[in-house]
C-alpha cells in the first residue's frame, strides 16, 4: 500500500438540484467539497493510504465532513478540530453546459487557520507522494506558510512532490500575487498539472509548449498541461507528447476532472505505470469524474477503473 500525504480545505458543498441563478434556487443537494480531499479520496479508493492535513470546525458540516474522512479510511492523523473558526462551505449551480457558478463561505474558516504547527508533527518515514494545490497558499499568509512547509519538508526527504495550481482568483487580494504566490510553489515541485487556461494565467502564453518550457526554465522536471477534451500534454525528462482524452457524451459538471486527472497520474506512477500510462489514467479517471453533479462521486474504485478503461475507448 503506497502512502500519499495532502494538505487542504474541505467544504460542505450544496449543489443546486433545478438549472439556474444560485439566487433562484429553492433546492440544493448536499456533498463533500476540497479539490485535495476530491484527490484524497480518490487516492484512498484506489487503495492507497492517505494522510489529509486540515482543520475542521466544531459544528455540523466538520462532523459530517469528519465522518466522511472516516468512512472513506483517511488517515486522521492530519486532522485537527477547531473550536474557534466554522467549517466552510459553498454553492455550485447546475448548468446544461460550460461551468457552474461556484459560491463560497469559507472567510476565516477553521482550515484557513491551517499553519507550519500543522506540519511539524506530521510524520512523512515511508510517504511515497506529496500533493499540493494553489487553493491552500490563497487561505491566509498561515495556511500559505503550512504548504510552503509540507513541500520542503517533503523535498529534505527525498519525496516527490506534485502540484495542481488550481487558481480561485476569488481567493487572491489581485491577480499578481497569485501568479508570483503559485508559480513560487510550483517552482518548488517534481511535477506541476496546470489546465491550459491556468498556464496562461501564469506564463502569460496558451501554448502548452510553452508553458511546460516556462516550468521547466524554473527547475520543475515535469509538466503536465490539462487540454480538456484535447488530452493532456506531457513534457517530463526531455520528452514531449499528447495523450489524447476519452470522449464522454454526458458532461454533467466539469468541476472535479483536474483532480481526478492528478489521482490517475498519481496513482498511476505509485503503481509503477509507465508515465504514459498513468496519463492515460488521468485521463480516464477526469473523463469520469465529469459524468457527475458532485465533485468526487465519479472517483473510482479498481473494478470501476478497469470497466471504464475496457468499454472506452481514446
Ligand atoms: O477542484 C474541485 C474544487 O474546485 C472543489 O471541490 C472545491 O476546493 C474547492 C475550491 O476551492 O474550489
Amino acid at each position: 500500500m503506497k502512502r500519499i500525504v495532502t494538505l487542504g480545505e474541505p467544504m460542505t458543498m450544496f449543489v443546486a438540484d433545478e438549472v439556474g441563478p444560485l439566487d433562484e434556487i429553492d433546492h440544493y443537494t448536499k456533498f463533500v467539497a476540497g479539490a485535495e480531499l476530491n484527490v484524497a479520496i480518490g487516492l484512498a479508493r484506489l487503495g492507497n493510504f492517505v494522510t489529509y492535513v486540515t482543520r475542521l470546525g466544531d459544528d455540523p458540516f466538520g462532523k459530517y465532513i469528519h465522518r466522511l474522512l472516516r468512512e472513506t479510511g483517511l488517515d486522521e492523523a492530519g486532522v485537527a478540530i477547531d473550536d474557534t473558526y466554522p467549517t466552510g462551505f459553498q454553492l455550485k449551480s447546475k448548468v446544461t453546459t460550460g461551468d457552474p457558478e461556484v459560491v463560497y463561505f469559507r472567510k476565516n474558516s477553521a482550515a484557513s487557520h491551517l499553519s507550519r504547527a500543522d506540519i511539524e508533527h506530521i510524520d512523512l518515514t515511508n510517504v511515497h507522494h506529496v500533493h499540493v494545490t494553489g487553493i491552500p497558499l490563497a487561505l491566509s499568509a498561515d495556511a500559505r506558510e503550512a504548504e510552503f512547509a509540507l513541500i520542503k519538508k517533503a523535498k529534505e526527504q527525498g519525496i516527490r512532490v506534485s502540484f495542481d495550481p488550481n487558481l480561485r482568483p476569488s481567493l487572491w487580494p489581485d491577480i499578481e500575487t497569485m501568479v508570483e504566490t503559485v508559480n513560487q510553489a510550483a517552482a518548488l515541485c517534481d511535477i506541476v498539472f496546470p489546465g491550459v487556461g491556468e498556464g496562461a494565467i501564469l506564463t502569460g502564453s496558451s501554448d502548452e509548449r510553452a508553458i511546460a518550457a516556462f516550468y521547466r526554465q524554473l527547475g520543475v522536471s515535469g509538466t503536465i498541461v490539462k487540454l480538456g477534451p484535447h488530452g493532456a500534454y506531457v513534457d517530463v525528462d526531455g520528452e514531449q507528447y499528447v495523450v489524447p482524452s476519452f470522449s464522454v457524451d454526458d458532461v454533467v459538471d466539469t468541476v472535479g476532472a483536474g483532480d481526478g486527472f492528478a489521482v490517475g497520474v498519481i496513482s498511476g506512477l505509485l503503481d509503477g505505470l509507465s508515465l504514459r500510462d498513468a496519463v492515460v489514467r488521468g485521463n480516464a479517471i477526469g473523463a469520469m469524474q465529469v459524468m457527475v453533479p458532485g465533485d468526487n462521486e465519479g472517483l473510482p474504485n479498481q473494478a470501476q477503473l478497469s470497466a471504464f478503461l475496457t468499454g472506452h475507448r481514446v
